[in-house]
């Protein structure tokens, strides 16, 4: 892998992918990146009848089990050469999800397509790893439970973390034997469509994974209100979360799940045991990939003790957190994915203040000639808990600081939004990490670290951040239906 990034000669995906072949949509959506605002592509804006044909493609794929049905040693070849595939192209889908969202392209060569790539590997490996169990002895009769694949699964993905997001549902989908429809957020639909293409590349039969670029409005809900489908995975926002649950309910009852947003503390009690680390951990808590992540560590909630002391630390890291272009390998904070986002959170900067809280940096828009959309780090303090910045996501890089007492005080505030993703707890007490760890109430908590887990372990929310788990070998369970079969016999058992 070479540092230098070069976009001259990149190809820029633009079709849908239906039943194995790419699809020159009727129509076409601009593709923008944030790094300059200009222009990279045009891309296939899928109609209700691209939904169909791509849903139709996927339910013959399933019934025929051209897919499904395989042995599993050849699904487990099959997931493995994708997963090479990703990592031979990493240089070329780091450089597109980086010039598609804004995100540092070291970053993306880093976390992002690494990350997809284990994924793929976990989910190869886990597919042969699924047992059923065996009932009860009974006399006369033998059951058993099987798991089996739902059928057509419909994911929408976000586009903060593009290609991953995509990873963490097709990987545990096709493991389980189903057919997916995938849709790509507007704003950042490159790597899923080569994500499509590689799956060909590596064997996947056609119609098993199709990949349908689209507005959410008319592409995203007809995928979901679609009676063919069987479950749409989903992460993205709580309104649209809460859309399409109804949908789901207005068309035929598939099943859902929910990865949405959260509003995570980060509790820093006066015996941390390593400042420094801590304060570099929360800083990058909340401004890693611009402040653009559901588990963004956006409330930093810390023992009155050593707040201004923690809070000159943060800032410090802050300082040195400089907004550049994501496509050069020095950058280490890129640009808002959209000109949207931007304003949305340059709004809620000034309703902070409006409402009070203390500005301690950032705050504005930088790097406007480049034509692209940045924002600076920001931190305010004096955060009323029941303000906007403390209750609401703000899905940008603004850190809010609150000051507490005693650990009930820590506990309670941690728990007074509606949202339960993540949670952060710097202690060099083990009673008080045990207590912290039982009391806050969300799916990920981490002791003297922040996102220190990986694709072994569950992701996903409590509460309003959603249900249902990304990662691990309990992704698997979603994307599967049990089957509870019974056979009875006579004669000497
Ligand atoms: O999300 P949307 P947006 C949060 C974050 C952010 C806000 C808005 O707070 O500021 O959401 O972002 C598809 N039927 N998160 O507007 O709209 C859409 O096309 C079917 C948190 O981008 O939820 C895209 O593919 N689909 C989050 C996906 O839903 C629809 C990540 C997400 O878009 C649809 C992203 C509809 N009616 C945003 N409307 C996280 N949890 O990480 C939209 N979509």
């Amino acid at each position: 892998m070479t540092d230098a990034v070069t976009i001259e000669g990149l190809r820029m995906p633009g079709d849908a992918i239906i039943d194995g072949v790419p699809v020159v949509s009727s129509d076409v959506f601009d593709n923008v990146t944030p790094r300059d605002g200009s222009l990279i592509g045009k891309v296939a804006l899928c109609s209700p009848a691209d939904v169909d044909r791509a849903v139709a493609s996927a339910r013959a794929a399933f019934e025929d089990g051209r897919w499904g049905d395989l042995p599993y040693n050849d699904k487990k070849a099959v997931l493995f050469r994708l997963a090479d595939l990703i990592e031979a192209n990493l240089d070329e889908l780091a450089t597109l999800e980086s010039l598609d969202m804004g995100k540092p392209v070291a970053d993306a060569r880093a976390f992002d397509i690494p990350a997809s790539v284990k994924t793929f590997r976990y989910y190869a490996e886990a597919l042969d790893k699924v047992y059923g169990e065996v009932g009860p002895h009974h006399p006369g009769r033998i059951s058993w439970v099987q798991h089996e694949p739902l059928g057509v699964i419909g994911c929408i993905v976000p586009w903060n973390f593009p290609l991953n997001m995509a990873a963490w549902k097709v990987a545990p989908a096709l493991a389980m034997g189903n057919s997916v429809v995938l849709k790509p957020a507007e704003q950042s639909p490159l790597t899923a469509i080569r994500l499509g293409e590689l799956a060909l590349e590596a064997g996947l039969p056609a119609g098993v994974l199709n990949v349908i670029p689209g507005t959410g409005e008319m592409t995203g809900q007809a995928l979901a209100r679609h009676m063919d489908v069987d479950m749409i995975a989903f992460t993205g926002s709580g309104p649209v979360g809460g859309l399409l649950m109804r949908y789901a309910g207005e068309s035929n009852l598939k099943r859902v799940s929910l990865e949405l947003g959260g509003k995570s503390p980060q509790i820093v009690f006066a015996d941390c045991p390593d400042m420094e680390a801590a304060a570099q951990a929360a800083a990058w808590a909340i401004f890693f990939n611009q402040g653009e992540v559901c588990t963004a560590g956006s409330r930093l909630l810390v023992q009155n003790s050593i707040k201004a002391e923690f809070l000159e630390r943060v800032v410090a890291v802050a300082k040195t957190i400089v907004p550049g272009d994501p496509l050069d390998p020095a950058t280490r904070f890129g640009a808002m994915v959209s000109e949207e986002q931007m304003n949305g959170v340059l709004r809620r900067i000034e309703r902070a203040k409006a409402d009070g809280a203390k500005l301690l940096i950032g705050g504005h828009r930088v790097r406007e000639e480049s034509g692209g959309f940045y924002i600076t780090p920001t931190i305010f303090d004096g955060v009323d808990p029941s303000s906007a910045l403390a209750t609401e996501e703000v899905f940008g890089p603004v850190l809010g600081a609150i000051g507490f007492d005693t650990p009930e005080e820590a506990f309670k505030l941690a728990n007074s939004t509606i949202y339960g993703l993540a949670a952060g707890v710097w202690t060099a007490d083990v009673n008080l990490a045990h207590r912290a760890a039982r009391r806050i109430r969300s799916g990920l908590v981490w002791i003297n670290g922040w996102d220190a887990c990986d694709i072994t372990m569950p992701f996903g929310g409590f509460r309003q951040s959603g249900f249902g788990r990304d990662r691990s070998m309990h992704a698997l369970e979603k994307y599967a239906d049990l089957k509870a079969v019974t056979i009875s016999f006579t004669g000497a058992a």
